[in-house]
């Protein structure tokens, strides 16, 4: 009976039918009819219908009758149901199939959606436009959509349809129109096409400008980053580990001359970068910054799944470095290095890790890293290597332990070029300063183990850091004049796995807070203005994850200090945490304690399960200052470059190198407040620019070309908020632009001479001259808001009018000569 949904008859008999009335499966009942426009029924204009199947995919039938409550509705291979009519949802006319934006659809439900990105998606249009905001299914295959024919279809606006280049063009246009910083946003989940299509916005930018060469070196570094960033996991073969902002900084003229990569820790750097902005608007030349590394996940060098890999870079080294080379590092296969046998995964289908190391070289070649640095950056990876492999004896009956002297041990003192006897003192003895004093502690197994994989990881992340700072030094020529910027952002999408970790719950904090930014620009914003601005706008709600955001930062109960908190514990364990939060939290309405050491987060893409074994080893700030130690007294130059910028990074007050050696664990950042700084000033920065969002989608979990999953498309629309803009987009004002801008812009093709009047009347009367519709626009006390594509029409005839200036321009000009 609470079923909507009955089987009336089935013509081929697979379902056989008890009695008038069979009960199907009770579907998910949606309770959010927000997408579906009923009166529609009442009208009898709809003739196709959404069913819903007992599967959860929807169907597209014909609705036979309409009687009472109760439609029966015919599908495609002759099934006949029985439906309640209000849960059938409308579909729109075959004419609409496939539009290229969603926003064009008469009945905006979730299956009208889904189908027309299938529907796309099938002749390999990936892109469609959903509003504001560019959808892109990824394709896992090679679809004939780029290269620089189509980049110059694009430049020249005779391709309109959705394109990643389309929205990098509209990014350049606006920032030249507006005088503001862009930045194009891409998000999505782990595989759903991020990284490629930052590198595709990349091309098309590059495309734009130079000459000097300095273009085709930009787009070398994703070969670099990409393999000391991105490893295989279960989700993508090529997964980014890292998040990525590139500032491309440009001029009127938009001629790349320079470029700079901004690297490290962002913190950091983003006084330096504030500064190069406030460089004259209007240069000559464009630039490339760009900031990699922001939340770099480290674990992963030291640890990673069954299946998965690490780094790619470890495999191609083992697999491509020469036979000198291998001499020299004393590399052996990948198969005998304890931090990659763990996985039980060495290889990637249809890569070939030798061949991707010459890439490599040749792209370090590139962007001009010595061959010397670069066998140093080689020598590193191997170091890290070899220290995974260094094993402990235990020499007491207390568990302190020693390092074993073995190959493993002499071979990271010969790499990183420290005496064996200090590399074995930094793995079992750690330096405590209480009160005035100094002790050594010895290390227990775990503790020395600890400090042995974190020493790796801070050789990893500092090699990362460096090599990043190599690569903007080849690049900067020098030339800071800057005038407006583009950031891309890729970073990696909101996860959610069988078990969930401190990555997960990093990474999921940082994409609740781009949502939450995404949020914020497209609904909150616009409707305060609208509101602010005078306009007639029926208040449209929308659901903020502040929430969900107050339950990671509320100080002293959140989840971030609370984590803090029993980090700093000597005693705390991943138990105590669980409890503590447990006791904390479970007031709040986004936190649910589970059993053990989980807890579950309600996130604003879905409910998720942390496990807090591994949290508090994980936030502890992996720099143990012997380390810093350790490296800073090796004879070779990576590893002192990486101890004073470990310095630099790691506290703020520092005094004098080492000073606070030994102490103060308390008072270093941990590394989740560290992240959270970082995300604070990643929104910052963001928060000046004009947002362009890209949301990619994952057809499938397989990685494989032509299988469209409406359930999981549909959950990722719903994450995102795809459907949400549409809807928003279609029934408001999303184009603006203040009387004074507008005046100034358009008030030379008025006919009549108005140029001393003020910038609203101005404004009205090219209104009314172009004969836009008053119900495609609406006037503010400041701004004048348009319906999507209306201010197209003025700017078509403005390009003209300038173009037919121009050629009158240079007429004269030649008849003067
Ligand atoms: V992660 O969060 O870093 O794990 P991404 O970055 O979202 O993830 P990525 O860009 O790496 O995913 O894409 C995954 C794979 O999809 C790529 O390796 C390609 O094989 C495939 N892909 C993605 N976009 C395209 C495309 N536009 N054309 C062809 C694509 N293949
Ligand atoms: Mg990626």
């Amino acid at each position: 009976e609470d079923s909507p949904y009955s089987v009336r008859s089935i013509s081929n008999g697979e379902r056989s039918s008890t009695g008038d009335e069979d009960p199907i499966v009770p579907l998910p009942q949606s309770n959010d009819h927000r997408w579906s426009d009923t009166s529609a029924y009442a009208r009898k204009k709809v003739l196709q219908s959404w069913v819903q199947l007992p599967n959860g995919n929807w169907e597209l039938g014909k609705i036979l009758s309409t009687s009472g409550e109760e439609s029966v509705i015919a599908l495609p291979e002759g099934k006949v149901l029985k439906v309640k009519s209000e849960t059938l949802v409308p579909a729109n006319p075959d004419i609409l199939d496939g539009v290229d934006d969603l926003m064009q659809l008469s009945y905006l439900n979730e299956p009208a959606v889904l189908y027309n990105l299938e529907y796309r998606y099938n002749q390999d249009m990936i892109y469609t436009k959903a509003g504001p905001v560019l959808v892109a299914v990824n394709p896992f295959k090679e679809v004939p959509l780029y290269g620089n024919r189509n980049i110059e279809a694009y430049r020249k606006r005779s391709n309109e349809s959705p394109h990643v280049y389309a929205i990098a063009d509209a990014a350049v246009r606006e920032m030249i129109r507006d005088e503001v910083n862009q930045s194009i946003i891409i998000s999505g989940e782990s595989g759903a096409g991020k990284t490629e299509t930052a590198k595709i916005a990349m091309q098309y930018l590059a495309a734009l400008g130079g000459g000097s060469g300095i273009e085709y070196e930009i787009l070398k570094t994703n070969p670099i980053l990409e393999a000391f960033g991105n490893a295989k996991t279960l989700r993508n073969d090529n997964s980014s580990r890292f998040g990525k902002l590139i500032e491309i900084h440009f001029s009127e003229t938009g001629k790349i001359s320079g470029a700079k990569i901004q690297t490290s820790d962002i913190a950091f750097f983003l006084p330096l970068i504030f500064k190069f902005c406030s460089f004259t608007r209007k240069g000559k030349f464009l630039y490339i910054f760009f900031a990699a590394s922001i939340f770099f996940m480290l674990s992963r060098v030291v640890q990673c799944a069954e299946g998965e890999r690490s780094y790619h870079i470890f495999y191609q080294l083992c697999a491509g470095a020469s036979p000198a080379l291998r001499e020299k590092l004393n590399l052996t296969s990948a198969k005998q290095y304890k931090y990659l046998k763990q996985s039980n995964c060495y290889s990637i289908n249809g890569v070939d890790d030798a061949e991707r190391f010459h890439a490599v070289k040749e792209a370090l070649d590139i962007v001009h890293v010595s061959k010397e640095d670069q066998e140093s950056v080689f020598a590193m990876l191997a170091a890290v290597l070899w220290l995974g492999n260094v094993s402990f004896t235990i020499i007491d009956n207390e568990n302190h332990v020693e390092p074993e002297p073995d190959e493993s041990l002499s071979t990271v003192a010969k790499l990183i070029g420290c005496n064996i006897n200090e590399l074995k003192l930094a793995l079992s003895k750690r330096n405590m300063k209480v009160n005035n004093d100094t002790i050594v502690q010895k290390l227990t197994l775990s503790q020395a183990i600890d400090a042995r994989d974190a020493l790796a990881k801070s050789i990893y992340a500092s090699l990362f850091d460096w090599l990043v700072e190599q690569i903007n030094k080849s690049l900067a020529v020098g030339k800071r004049r800057t005038g407006r910027s583009i950031s891309i952002l890729d970073i990696y999408g909101f996860e959610s796995f069988n078990r969930n970790s401190f990555e997960q719950f990093c990474i999921n904090y940082a994409n609740e807070r781009l949502q939450q930014h995404f949020n914020r620009h497209l609904f909150k914003l616009e409707q305060e203005e609208y509101i602010q601005d005078g306009i007639d706008w029926t208040r449209v709600d929308f659901e903020d994850n502040q929430d969900c955001l107050s339950l990671f930062e509320k100080k002293p109960l959140g989840l971030l200090s609370l984590l803090d908190e029993e980090s700093t514990f000597p005693n705390g364990t991943d138990l105590t945490l669980a409890t503590k939060l447990k006791q904390h939290l479970n007031d709040n309405s986004c936190f649910r304690g589970d059993r053990g050491k989980a807890f579950t987060v309600a996130h604003y893409a879905g409910e998720v399960t942390y496990e807090t074994t591994g949290f508090l080893e994980k936030n502890r700030d992996l720099l143990h200052l012997d380390s810093i130690q350790l490296l800073s007294s090796c004879s070779c130059h990576l590893p002192q470059a990486f101890a004073s910028s470990m310095l630099i990074h790691s506290e703020k007050p520092v005094v004098g190198p080492l000073h606070k050696a030994g102490g103060a664990d308390s008072q270093r950042l941990s590394v989740a407040t560290k992240f959270k700084g970082q995300l604070f000033q990643l929104m910052q920065r963001l928060g000046n620019t004009t947002p362009h969002f890209i949301r990619c989608i994952k057809p499938n979990n397989v990685q494989s070309p032509g299988l469209y999953e409406q359930g999981l498309v549909l959950q990722q629309l719903r994450c995102c908020g795809v459907l949400e803009v549409v809807r928003i987009s279609r029934s408001g004002f999303p184009t603006r632009m203040s009387h004074h801008k507008f005046a100034r812009r358009y008030g030379f093709l008025l006919l009549e001479n108005i140029a001393e009047k003020d910038p609203l009347s101005v404004s009205v009367a090219i209104l009314h001259q172009f004969n836009i519709l008053p119900e495609m626009y609406q006037v503010g006390y400041t701004k004048l808001f348009f319906r999507t594509g209306q201010i197209g029409v003025l700017e078509d005839t403005r390009n003209r009018t300038l173009h037919g200036i121009l050629r009158l321009q240079s007429y004269f000009r030649g008849h003067q000569a």
